[in-house]
């Protein structure tokens, strides 16, 4: 078997002096932080798509990148064999537990649907070997349902019923071969489910639609006896100009709507949060209070740039807000963090797919540091406690248990029997008490 990784060994923890580029300084994979080491916390998933089946690519150019394994020369089959060789390669000596994939990423499309699902079977068992070779598991599956020119006007949300019913195959594909290779999630990212003009488009129609879908797509796990967690991917827009999954409200509240709550959570993309304009620690706190939090597609955008830039996370103070609200919620159950990241175009050797990944890897590592001293301080949440007291006893109790109507509060306020003082929200003292939480963990090292 070739190598395609050669120059790097294994990498691994070697602490905050070394000045080994391929080691981790904070990532400690067996570290102990709140009774769970750090594997277990993290989860951490490499993405297949931009790590190992994109070339650097881009709208106005080719690819760049230094990668023998997406070979023009050899057959399809035999080049995605060569691909998921240079993937486990590149898994193994990263040292991560997990992957994540495409059903197109691992396996040639063919002339035919049929031939397709053949192609994917083949690469289904052979990614079983690798990962039994290996060790390495998956944490979600999915299937792409918006590159080809058939989705162009979406998959479930199509006015044709003949691409919903193409997407179903392709996803009940997708899910049975998630299934066997023991995934712990299944994604649905509605990359072309939204529109680009409303002049041709009835709104209420296609939500009946991918709600119709999502009914199927719950009715198949049930039939093949998947254990794992359907995952739904918000995004506000990009590649259509408007995507129905906005955000975790927005799919909330449409999987209330359509009875679906129970059956699906999140998977939270940073990049994607950004672009709905909200922090990435808001959609995580909004899927944790509302029992839809399910996965985190790690990653950040560029405060400039209004698309999806996927960039490698590297910014501790945004991603320890995230932890945080993920440690308070209980952490992952049979989530993680995959790093759907994209290297720059420039970054063109093999060895940036390591810095890429240490890097971010390292900073999750940080973050989950801080966070947990955060909550083991507990004065975040004692100061949350104390600013809501007034709900769990007396008239805030009364208020949320029924107990006054509103010509009732109004006749306790005209009387001078209630007369509230305005509190500060003490923003800046809170600011302050995170800054403290980085400052020590950059002086722990
Ligand atoms: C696109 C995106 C996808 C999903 C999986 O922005 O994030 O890669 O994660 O389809
Ligand atoms: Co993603």
């Amino acid at each position: 078997m070739a190598e395609f990784f050669s120059t790097v060994d294994a990498v691994r923890y070697e602490g905050p002096e070394s000045d080994n580029d391929y080691a981790y300084r904070v990532y400690d994979a067996d570290r102990v932080v709140l009774g769970k080491t750090m594997r277990e916390h993290l989860r951490i998933a490499v993405c297949y798509w931009h790590s190992f089946s994109w070339a650097g690519n881009d709208v106005f150019g080719a690819g760049t990148f230094d990668r023998p394994w997406i070979d023009g020369e050899l057959a399809p089959m035999d080049a995605a064999k060569v691909k998921m060789e240079a993937a486990f390669e590149f898994l193994t000596k990263l040292g991560v537990p997990y992957f994540c994939f495409h059903d197109v990423d691992i396996a040639p499309a063919g002339d035919t649907f049929a031939e397709s699902r053949r192609n994917l079977e083949v690469m289904v068992a052979q990614a079983e070997q690798h990962m039994a070779e290996t060790g390495v598991q998956l944490l979600w599956g999915t299937s792409n349902c918006f590159s080809h020119p058939r989705f162009a006007a979406g998959a479930a949300t199509n006015p044709d019923p003949e691409v919903f019913a193409y997407a179903a195959a392709q996803i009940s594909a997708a899910m049975e071969m998630t299934h066997r290779l023991g995934g712990a999630n299944y994604v649905l990212w509605g990359g072309r489910e939204g529109y680009e003009t409303l002049l041709n488009t009835r709104m209420r129609q296609e939500a009946d639609q991918l709600a119709r879908f999502l009914h199927l797509v719950v009715e198949r796990k049930h039939e093949l006896g998947f254990a794992g967690t359907l995952l739904i991917e918000p995004k506000p827009q990009e590649p259509t100009k408007h995507q129905y999954d906005y955000d975790c409200a927005t799919v909330h509240g449409f999987l209330d709507r359509y009875d679906l709550a129970e059956e699906f959570r999140v998977n939270i993309e940073c990049n994607h949060a950004t672009l709905a304009g909200h922090s990435f620690h808001h959609e995580v706190a909004y899927a944790v209070d509302n029992g839809i939090f399910g996965s985190v597609d790690a990653n950040r955008g560029d405060a400039q740039n209004g698309w999806d830039t996927d960039q490698f996370p590297n910014s501790v103070e945004e991603v320890s807000l995230a932890v945080y609200e993920i440690l308070r919620g209980g952490g992952f159950d049979t989530g993680g963090f995959n790093f759907d990241t994209k290297l720059r175009r420039q970054s063109m050797a093999r060895e940036d797919l390591f810095h890429g990944h240490i890097g971010g890897i390292d900073t999750l590592a940080q973050s989950l540091l801080v966070a947990a001293e955060l909550l083991e301080r507990g004065t975040l949440e004692s100061l949350r406690d104390a600013r809501y007291a007034g709900w769990s006893q007396g008239l805030g109790a009364q208020i949320l248990a029924g107990e006054h109507s509103l010509k009732d509060l109004e006749q306790q306020v005209a009387s001078g029997q209630l007369d509230p003082t305005p509190v500060s929200g003490e923003q800046e003292r809170l600011e302050n008490l995170v800054n403290r939480a980085l400052w020590r963990a950059i002086a722990a090292g």
